[in-house]
């Protein structure tokens, strides 16, 4: 494969950089394109009275409002009730100025939100932002003031240095034990020319998990007793998992507390992995289920696959979204919603946790062929979708077929 279209097809969110390049190349060659069956299911659009730039991040906090909270990669966050024909958006906080972000390589910016569980009685939310100066990623702290996010009040936690513009990751989720965890990428570049994905020794590559209600050695967060490489000599504490190419979404399921992951591959393959405590999922050893590189391997390592993959033949950059425990939908509950950013397809997928095998991956069509960049929860346990068309998103609610 040619090596120019390699490093542009893995990222999230190049494709409008990358469309072009591809048309003029082969067709990935691989493994039979699976027919997948299809759901009756139907995403439909919604909040369509808002103009929301790239929305990348889709949430609520936890606080009874039922607001919709969408993080726009450019930094800004806006609020609105839960109304699909609410025609305003609040800014609830504008840091447009500290963020770095380049419409042209479009990775960077403000990439995560998260509200602390207890948000209601202490105010407190979290962001991971590339910062406008230098190749920097900030994992901050903010507090509100007269109901807004107060930019004044950011107390940095993370200062995470990136050696490329790219694969930044920027998930960040509270788990079910009330940690923090953070999703990151391998420092970028293409095929981790600095065997990022298999040292301990750097947070790149890694997920993340910190307690952000405690401070401990001079730092503004705690280490969770249980972390996995605690006591490992030359380890970064902070780390839960690694082996990761690009964490692009990584979420929890609200009812069995697993955490869902999408990881994005370099030139072949596309993954979901169920991530572990002390995991290691094999970047840049391995790409999905193959071999990649003996580069950085190291004598008795063991990796976890993938729970599933799919090819380039397919599609070229994962989109993980959630598993699905909403009401509105009922073929959807337990399945795990997901996305490729590069060929604008929606799937539902099927797992089952005692067998730990999946079943079918169901096709959710869209004629359109959305390049969906992120997929968020309301409050009222709802899952909205989003894609990005030139410069704006389009957020899509699932619907029954009729
Ligand atoms: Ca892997």
């Amino acid at each position: 494969m040619n090596r120019l279209l390699r490093l542009f097809c893995v990222l999230p969110m190049i494709v409008l950089l990358a469309v072009p390049a591809m048309a003029q190349k082969k067709e990935v060659e691989g493994p039979p394109i699976p027919n997948d069956p299809v759901l009756p299911v139907v995403p439909k659009k919604t909040f369509t009275n808002l103009r929301i730039r790239r929305p990348v991040s889709i949430t609520h906090a936890g606080d009874g409002t039922n607001r919709v909270f969408f993080a726009e990669q450019q930094g800004v966050i806006l609020a609105v009730p839960n109304d699909p024909q609410v025609e305003e958006a609040e800014v609830f906080l504008d840091i447009e100025d500290s963020v770095r972000f380049n419409p042209k390589q479009n990775e960077e910016g403000l990439l995560g939100l998260a509200f602390h569980p207890n948000f209601k009685e202490n105010g407190e939310f979290f962001l991971y932002y590339t910062v406008k100066k230098g190749l920097v990623s900030h994992v901050s702290r903010f507090k509100t003031k007269d109901g807004k996010g107060d930019p004044a009040s950011e107390e940095v936690l993370l200062t995470i240095e990136q050696p490329f513009w790219n694969h930044n990751g920027g998930s960040i989720e509270f788990g079910p034990d009330g940690y923090l965890y953070i999703g990151l990428g391998d420092g970028g570049s293409g095929n981790d020319p600095n065997g990022n994905g298999q040292n301990l020794g750097t947070w790149l590559g890694s997920i993340l998990r910190i307690d952000v209600d405690k401070k401990e050695n001079g730092k503004n967060y705690g280490i969770p007793a249980d972390n996995p490489f605690v006591s490992t000599k030359g380890a970064k504490p902070e780390i839960y998992a690694y082996g990761l190419r690009n964490v692009w979404r990584l979420t929890f399921d609200r009812e069995t507390g697993a955490c869902w992951v999408g990881d994005v591959g370099q030139g072949l393959w596309e993954e979901i992995d169920i991530i572990t405590n002390g995991g290691n999922y094999g970047w840049n050893v391995r790409e999905g289920l193959h071999p990649f590189s003996d580069e950085f391997a190291k004598p008795g390592a063991k990796y976890i696959d993938p729970i599933f993959e799919y090819h380039h033949n397919v599609g070229k950059s994962i989109t993980s979204g959630f598993v699905y425990r909403g009401k509105k939908v009922p073929q959807l509950v337990g399945k795990f919603l997901y996305a490729d950013y590069v060929a604008g397809k929606v799937w539902a997928l099927e797992y089952d946790y005692e067998t730990k095998k999946v079943g079918k991956n169901y096709r959710i069509e869209e004629p359109s062929n959305p390049p969906v960049v992120c997929f968020g929860e309301t409050e009222d346990g709802e899952v909205l979708m989003c894609a990005i068309f030139g410069d704006y998103g389009s957020i899509y609610e699932f619907t029954a077929a009729e």
